[in-house]
This record gives structure tokens, C-alpha cells and sequence, in this order.
């Protein structure tokens, strides 16, 4: 080394040192850029335009509730499904469509319940398990399915016929596949939050069914019981969003502290 550097003139050193110390302060702004990741806290919010934030399970609440309807629900619309034979023997009696469905207690079911507002700032893994979307007695089942961005969504067939599934989304991608009598699964997934993405079969026009994508994983879709139960959540001010898909959206403000259990009601009224 030494013999080697002998040989440099002058100006060779300085412009090596001038290197030297360019590839150093190379080396420093890398560093204290991929070193940025783990100190979160103190970190201005302009120099980190991904989330960062992560949620404390130490302090985290949740919020819980129900929803109801109240008033008379509309009568139900009978499916004549007579198109298709292959479906219409798969029921033994008339087929009613399921859009407002109320338990005999004013339980309103097929409600996305979800947090609208409040969670800037926190990134949230994607989840590994999948929400499945089947075909059965040509409907889809659920009727009500949601699912976080870039979840896994697994589309079945359990007929002995042909559908057609066909999302028409507002700012996904669209697709429309085909899938044979108890055909092959298709796996999809949604990259945006959508509120819910209408989806239809091109065969079958009395079939429908929602995707509601939410950005994060606090979200549920009522049951018969009407309930839902949001775990998880870190101390905020929330704006929680009740969506259904013929009676509209109801919101209300929620402020959670810390290991605080909020419980919050919607009410959607009936003409
Ligand atoms: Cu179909």
C-alpha cells in the first residue's frame, strides 16, 4: 500500500482525498437513511411520506357495538332464477333476495362496519389469511364480504353451472372472469380502499354481491346478530362509518383512550 501510494503526485492525493471524503458522506447519508426505519419517533413526517407509525398493543382499545334497524324493512323480491335450470333445482322452494336482512329483533345483517378516519400515519401488515367469496345455489355467499388492501380474496364455484364474477369498481382494476362448474379458484385482491365494489355475474343478473376494501384491518361485517367488534385500536379520534348497501352510510365520532372499550350503536331507518 504505502509503495503503491508513493506513486501518486499531488493533485492525485487531493482529488483522492476529495473522493475519500465524498464516498464518506455517501456512506453516511445512506446510513442514516435505512437507519431512519427504526427510529420512528422524532422523525419529521416530510421525510417519510410511507407510514410508519405502528400500533401499540400495550395501550390499544376497541370499540364494539351494534346495528339496528328500525321501521318496516321492504318486502323482500322474489328470484326467479328459471333462466338457468342448473340453479333453479338447486332450490326446493321460492328464493328471496337478501338486501335488508333483519332478525326478528331489529338486528340489521350485511353492514360494513369500519374506521372511516384517523389512522393517518400507521402502516398495517397485510393479513396472510384469505376471505373467501363462494357461489352457491347461484348466490353469492356471502353476501357482504370485506377485506384489507392487497388481502387475499379466494372465489369459488360450489355450482354445477358456469358464473361469471364480475367487480365493477370506482378506482380498482376491473376484471371479469369466468369460472366452470365447481372450476378452479380464482385469487384476487384489491391494491385501494373501496367502499364497497358492486360485483355481478354476466350470467346470472340476479346475482350480486359487495366487497367493501378498507386500508386497514378495522373492519367487520355484521351477522344476524347485528354486532361488530373492532379490537386493536390505538387511542384517537375516530370517525367510524356504518355502510349498507341499499340503505346508505351512517357515521359518528369516536374518541378511544388508552385500553379504553368504546361502545357505539347505528341505527338505519326503515320507509
Ligand atoms: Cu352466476
Amino acid at each position: 500500500m504505502d509503495q503503491r501510494s508513493s506513486f501518486y503526485t499531488e493533485e492525485e492525493g487531493k482529488s483522492m482525498k476529495v473522493r475519500t471524503l465524498y464516498v464518506l458522506v455517501l456512506f453516511v447519508l445512506a446510513f442514516s437513511t435505512t437507519g431512519c426505519g427504526k427510529k420512528e419517533a422524532g422523525q419529521p413526517a416530510a421525510e417519510q411520506p410511507a407510514a410508519t407509525k405502528t400500533v401499540d398493543p400495550a395501550t390499544a382499545g376497541t370499540v364494539a357495538g351494534s346495528v339496528k334497524f328500525e321501521g318496516t324493512p321492504p318486502k323482500p323480491v322474489r328470484i326467479r332464477m328459471d333462466a338457468d335450470a342448473a340453479c333453479a333445482r338447486l332450490h326446493k322452494g321460492p328464493v328471496f333476495a337478501d338486501e335488508v336482512a333483519v332478525s326478528p329483533g331489529g338486528a340489521l345483517a350485511n353492514v360494513v362496519v369500519y374506521v372511516k378516519s384517523g389512522l393517518d400515519g400507521y402502516s398495517f401488515p397485510k393479513p396472510t389469511e384469505t376471505v373467501v367469496l363462494d357461489q352457491k345455489g347461484c348466490m353469492y355467499r356471502p353476501r357482504v364480504i370485506a377485506l384489507q388492501t392487497g388481502q387475499t380474496l379466494e372465489v369459488l364455484n360450489s355450482d354445477d353451472t358456469t358464473h361469471n364474477i364480475h367487480p365493477v369498481p370506482n378506482i380498482n382494476r376491473e376484471w371479469n372472469r369466468s369460472q366452470p362448474p365447481r372450476g378452479e379458484k380464482i385469487v384476487e385482491s384489491f391494491a385501494r380502499e373501496e367502499v364497497a365494489i358492486a360485483v355481478k355475474c354476466n350470467i346470472h343478473p340476479w346475482m350480486k354481491s359487495y366487497i367493501a376494501v378498507v386500508k386497514h384491518p378495522y373492519f367487520k361485517v355484521t351477522g344476524s346478530d347485528g354486532t361488530f367488534e373492532l379490537k386493536g385500536l390505538p387511542p384517537g379520534v375516530y370517525t367510524l362509518e356504518a355502510w349498507h348497501e341499499t340503505l346508505g352510510i351512517s357515521t359518528q365520532q369516536v374518541t378511544l383512550g388508552a385500553n379504553e372499550t368504546k361502545s357505539v350503536s347505528f341505527v338505519f331507518q326503515g320507509g
